[in-house]
């Protein structure tokens, strides 16, 4: 509860921050997008992750407003790594969608944010936890194909640990699958998990789309996505979440 006041003000106190974690592509090891991750710099407890405060968020009503926070810091970034000619500049960025913004009007606010820092639609993607979607599910495909159709494009985050079934996937908007970090921690270690791996990939060539690992920590994880084809890594192992300045000065350093 203490949590849910303190948020009200955050906003005011300017405590929020986005970190930024690189996504590359296996094949090239180049960055081809980066993902944006909410921080909370709490006044008592200190930097504090999504995890911690998202639902909290979603219980005191507060998840849209944050929402539109977390939107409009991206776009603001994206706009200032273009005008900087920064490497980082012509990359999409990707976005954590919580399920209720997408009723709270999710077209109109991306449309009046890329507006207002003059951003293509292509550098934006939405990310949607995939045990989310099942809930009104011809309402958020409606309003994904709203957004998808303006140049957006859009990423089933968490995949693997929802209920969707293939004829849900196929009907939604989708361009990208992340295969959810619990399938990856084991890769190597156990079979059935190398397994389960294999499936969603190849589901996801059958379905057109690209697939991301997420939570990628060691270089057998790496390896194993290797000889199985994923599109795209992210995780510990290549980059941590970091604040903007921070990773463009370790993109400096490494490359
Ligand atoms: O980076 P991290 O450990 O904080 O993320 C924890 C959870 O919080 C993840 O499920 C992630 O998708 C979610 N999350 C991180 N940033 C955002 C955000 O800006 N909006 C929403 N809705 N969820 C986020
Ligand atoms: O649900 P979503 O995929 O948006 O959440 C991503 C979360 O995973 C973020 O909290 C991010 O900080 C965290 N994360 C990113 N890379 C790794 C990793 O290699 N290992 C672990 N355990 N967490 C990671
Ligand atoms: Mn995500
Ligand atoms: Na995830």
């Amino acid at each position: 509860i203490q949590l849910e006041q303190e948020m009200q003000y955050a906003l005011e106190k300017n405590e929020f921050e986005l970190y930024y974690q690189p996504k590359v592509d296996i094949l090239s090891n180049q960055i081809i997008g980066i993902e944006a991750l909410l921080r909370w710099h709490h006044p008592r407890l200190g930097l504090i992750t999504g995890a911690d405060f998202i639902s909290a968020a979603a219980d005191s009503g507060q998840l849209i407003s944050i929402g539109e926070w977390v939107m409009n810091a991206a776009c603001e970034q994206a706009r200032h790594w273009h005008d900087n000619n920064s490497d980082l500049g012509g990359l999409p960025i990707a976005i954590n969608i919580a399920i209720p913004q997408v009723y709270a009007g999710l077209p109109s606010t991306l449309h009046r944010t890329l507006h207002k820092y003059d951003i293509l639609p292509s550098l934006i993607q939405l990310e949607i936890t995939e045990s989310l979607l099942i809930r009104d599910l011809e309402m958020v495909t409606s309003v994904l194909r709203e957004i998808s159709e303006s140049g957006i494009s859009i990423a089933i985050d968490d995949f693997g640990t929802g209920y969707s079934s293939l004829s849900v996937l196929k009907a939604l908007p989708i361009d990208i699958l992340k295969i959810d970090q619990s399938f990856i921690r084991d890769l190597g270690k156990t079979h059935s998990d190398t397994t389960i791996v294999a499936a969603i990939i190849n589901m996801a060539r059958a379905l057109a789309v690209r697939v991301v690992a997420e939570g990628v920590e060691t270089k057998e994880q790496l390896a194993i996505l290797r000889s199985l084809e994923c599109d795209e890594v992210q995780g510990f192992y290549i980059c941590q979440p970091l604040p903007a300045d921070a990773l463009a000065q370790q993109l400096l350093q490494t490359t």
